[in-house]
């Protein structure tokens, strides 16, 4: 039992550690404060069921100098590019030392073992969103006083998306919406990967608006959904873990309301009077709108009304990036308008 005791210290010393560094990075680097919670919960968790062995056991059967093989370290071990990676080896490390836990600990006890099974799922599902939230780090950068164009099928003339793309691509945007409304699926679905291999290889975000289903299959970097649509919590069910979902909302109340489904930026509109959207007149949403500013951490993308006149007063007060439609395609001078726009937008970042 003397060493299953030592397998046993070992073990629970390793997983706390790992998740102590995981924990740190998504705290000081990641900041997502529902996974430093969760780590921290697990943590504890760990040490909670530990205390079924004795301490005083578990360090008498602790033997630091008769360990030859502590110091070995595979090349892997011994280089760390970046903080995923910091990341990823100390995730795997708590759920390695959270398995040898769960294993050695049936000789014990059955019931703690299954509490350490349960941990190891916990950590599983951390993981997981761990890729997620790693892999939408690198998509704030495109969402720093940056255009948002979006090519929308009532304004694109002759079905020509991607040479309208790419006019608009050429003049510096930052990110694509397709927004087909009254289009066929299949017609969306076609138009949709085309623009979304351009934007691939023109390193543009790409965005789908509507169609989840179209957003996946086309290989999109995210989806747009309305107040009405499959709320985000459902969608992050069929969704790739690293597609990002933007969210509408149209007053402070519901972009208050909407911090609680997390999604990864919030649009906040109309900011100006519009009448892009279906055709009627629609008035400005109360200013109080940017105060979600102070609420929440998520990019704020201001949409309708946007013009060269109106856009530095949108930065001054705190936007992030600029969804506009009819200003675009002014004269059918797309790639001089987002020109404008993008100068405008660059003293800002
Ligand atoms: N959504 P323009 S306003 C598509 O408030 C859309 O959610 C809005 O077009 C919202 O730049 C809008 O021509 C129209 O005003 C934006």
């Amino acid at each position: 039992m003397q060493n299953l005791l030592t397998i046993i210290d070992v073990n629970i010393n390793r997983s706390v550690e790992g998740l102590r560094v995981c924990e740190d990075l998504i705290r000081f680097i990641y900041r997502v404060t529902h996974i430093v919670t969760s780590l921290k919960e697990i943590r504890h968790e760990i040490v909670t069921i530990s205390s079924f062995f004795e301490k005083a056991k578990l360090l008498n059967s602790r033997d630091v100098e008769l360990d030859l093989n502590k110091f070995i370290d595979s090349e892997n071990e011994k280089k760390r590019d970046n903080p995923q990676e910091i990341f990823f080896a100390n995730i795997h490390r708590a759920i390695e030392a959270v398995r040898s836990l769960e294993e050695v600990s049936k000789v014990f006890d059955s019931k703690i073992a299954i509490k350490f099974q349960t941990i190891r799922f916990k950590l599983y599902s951390i993981e997981k969103n761990g890729y997620s939230f790693m892999a939408k780090k690198d998509f704030l950068k495109y969402f720093n006083k940056s255009i948002y164009a979006i090519l929308d099928s009532g304004f694109v003339k002759n079905n020509q998306y991607i040479s309208t793309a790419k006019e608009f691509i050429r003049a510096g945007v930052s990110i694509i919406q397709l927004r087909m409304k009254n289009s066929k699926t299949s017609e969306i679905l076609q138009v949709a990967k085309e623009v979304s291999k351009l934007c691939k290889s023109e390193g543009v975000l790409f965005i789908v608006n509507d169609f989840p289903e179209i957003a996946i299959l086309s290989n999109a970097d995210g989806v747009h959904i309305g107040q009405d649509d499959i709320p985000i919590l459902e969608l992050r069910k069929i969704l790739p873990a690293d597609m990002i979902i933007g969210l509408s909302t149209h007053s402070l109340e519901q972009a208050k309301d909407c911090i609680k489904f997390n999604p990864d930026y919030i649009a906040i509109g109309p900011i100006f009077g519009t009448s892009s959207k279906d055709g009627t007149k629609m008035n400005a949403v109360d200013k109080s709108i940017l105060q979600i500013k102070d609420e929440s951490e998520k990019p704020i993308v201001a949409i309708g009304g946007i013009n060269e006149e109106n856009i530095a007063s949108l930065y001054e007060l705190g936007v992030d990036s600029c969804a506009i439609i009819s200003s675009l395609y002014k004269n059918e001078n797309y790639y001089e308008n987002c020109k404008s726009f993008d100068k405008l937008s660059f003293k800002y970042k």
